[in-house]
């Protein structure tokens, strides 16, 4: 069974990155998502998120494509990580392009895929506010 991981904070959840879980996915047979905690965002990431880890968390849970849901506490758990779930394949859009090319001396193949360009969660709120306005 081929193993992938792939990291993040998945708030507000939207299309891009269901895409890229669909891709990530596609690429073995079991997708791990490192999702990153409240902490973890408010102290090192310096991300608000609108939803809690728990709700971010039951979200995640919910997509056909993602098998295991974990916490990202650090920045530094990739390489314990890898070795811990197993995994064959380590995933991120490409906006971390180079970021964790070391994964590979953990023998984890690296991908980088395209992310979705058109959306983000700050254009949602940008838009929401603007039809506000
Ligand atoms: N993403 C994407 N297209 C978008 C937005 C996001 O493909 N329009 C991808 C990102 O490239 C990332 C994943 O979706 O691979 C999750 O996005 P974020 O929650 O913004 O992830 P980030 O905060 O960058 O966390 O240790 C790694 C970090 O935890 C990554």
């Amino acid at each position: 069974m081929k193993r992938v991981i792939t990291y993040g904070t998945f708030d507000l959840l939207h299309y891009g990155h269901i895409n890229l879980l669909r891709r990530a996915r596609a690429l073995g047979d079991y997708l791990i998502v490192a999702l990153s905690t409240d902490e973890f965002n408010h102290e090192q990431k310096n991300k608000v998120c609108y939803f809690s880890y728990e709700e971010r968390k039951t979200l995640l849970e919910a997509i056909r494509y993602v098998d295991l849901v974990i916490p990202e506490e650090n920045w530094d758990q990739k390489r314990t990580d890898v070795h811990l779930y197993q995994v064959d394949t380590f995933v991120m859009g490409d906006d971390w392009k180079g970021k964790f090319d070391f994964l590979k001396e953990e023998g984890c193949e690296v991908v980088y895929l395209p992310r979705t360009p058109e959306i983000s969660t700050t254009q949602i709120k940008n838009d929401l506010n603007n039809r506000e306005s």
